[in-house]
């Protein structure tokens, strides 16, 4: 199944609407995984081995503008910055446009995201979050979150969960076409829950995670057990969360990020996102919580750790080390 199948089938008459003459401008939130999207089913759509769980981080995401360019050729920005068409990022963005537009509908599209890039903290799923709402409004295709989820993860697997704010669960489906994959809400809210980004770089990662996550499958002996785990760790996750029981999440989270990246170490050859930085701060976090305090942290395809805590701990958090200090993004 081609990505242009699920689309025909999703927009039907639709993919026919001219886009509007004004500009739209739509904000998406970043994700942030407790329970990890690993490995995929099908390359081509994006449907993944498991399913998974994140919370959004509200404000913090990617703005994207779109209207029409006024001359025969497109215009990138990205924060602020003019963009030359031939970057692998603008290839990408334009690999994933061109589903969606007819021939000479130039664009000029301006993305603003507040989160570094590329860095592990999910800027992608922001970004083809907001890429996709742009283009429901542009072409005025008044589509569901549930449809715009599915047309998300066309370009980025986690962005079909930057559709909502809140905790998110993707459910991996069983479809060879993946109408059954998409984004939903986990109806709960926990405002106490506070994640923290820990940045000790915002440097561009040296491996894409969607390689990473190939090598991974394909390579390691590890991997084997990952769907089994992430079944136990998601079910215990959403417990969790509705008995807002912070320590089962905590350890939970933490401990699936952890086996996600034991499984990229035992990957052949090895795939390593954490430097020195990474590894001291996961010591002084194990060290805090010998202590008793009740600090977690989760990693993605980065070298950043976020950290999740309950906000009573706030203060206590940052004061226990000056190196712990951070950004609260929720
Ligand atoms: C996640 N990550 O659940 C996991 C944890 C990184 C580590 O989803 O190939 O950029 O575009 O589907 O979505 C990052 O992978 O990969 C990711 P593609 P994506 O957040």
């Amino acid at each position: 199944m081609k990505k242009v199948d699920v689309i025909a089938a999703i927009l039907g008459e639709r993919k026919h609407y001219l886009p509007i003459d004004t500009a739209v401008t739509v904000f998406a939130p970043t994700n942030i995984a407790l329970c990890k999207y690993w490995g995929k089913r099908d390359q081509e759509l994006n449907l993944p081995m498991t399913s998974s769980l994140s919370i959004s981080l509200d404000d913090k995401g990617a703005t994207t503008q779109l209207q029409r360019s006024t001359d025969a050729y497109d215009k990138v920005t990205l924060n602020n910055q003019v963009m030359d068409l031939s970057t692998p990022f603008c290839q990408r963005l334009f690999q994933f446009l061109n589903l969606f537009r007819k021939p000479n509908e130039w664009v000029d599209i301006t993305i603003t995201t507040n989160i570094p890039i590329a860095a592990g903290l999910a800027s992608s799923a922001a970004g083809f979050a907001s890429i996709i709402k742009a283009l429901n409004e542009w072409y005025q295709w008044d589509l569901s979150l549930k449809e715009l989820s599915i047309l998300a993860r066309l370009g980025s697997g986690s962005a079909c969960r930057s559709l909502w704010n809140g905790f998110v669960e993707w459910q991996a489906g069983e479809q060879c076409d993946g109408m059954d994959s998409h984004g939903e809400l986990f109806h709960q809210h926990w405002p106490e829950l506070c994640v923290d980004i820990r940045l000790t770089s915002s440097k561009e990662k040296t491996i894409s995670s969607r390689e990473a996550m190939q090598r991974t499958i394909e390579t390691s002996p590890a991997y084997q057990d990952w769907p089994a785990r992430v079944k136990e760790d998601l079910s215990l996750i959403k417990q969790a969360i509705r008995e807002k029981d912070f320590i089962l999440l905590g350890k939970t989270a933490e401990a699936n990020a952890l086996m996600m990246h034991a499984t990229m170490l035992t990957a052949r050859p090895a795939i390593q996102y954490s430097t020195a930085e990474t590894i001291a701060m996961m010591q002084q976090i194990w060290h805090l919580r010998a202590q008793g305090l009740n600090v977690y942290f989760t990693q993605d395809a980065g070298p950043n750790l976020k950290l999740l805590y309950l906000a009573q701990d706030r203060s206590v958090v940052n004061a226990c080390h000056p190196s712990l200090r951070s950004t609260t993004v929720r």
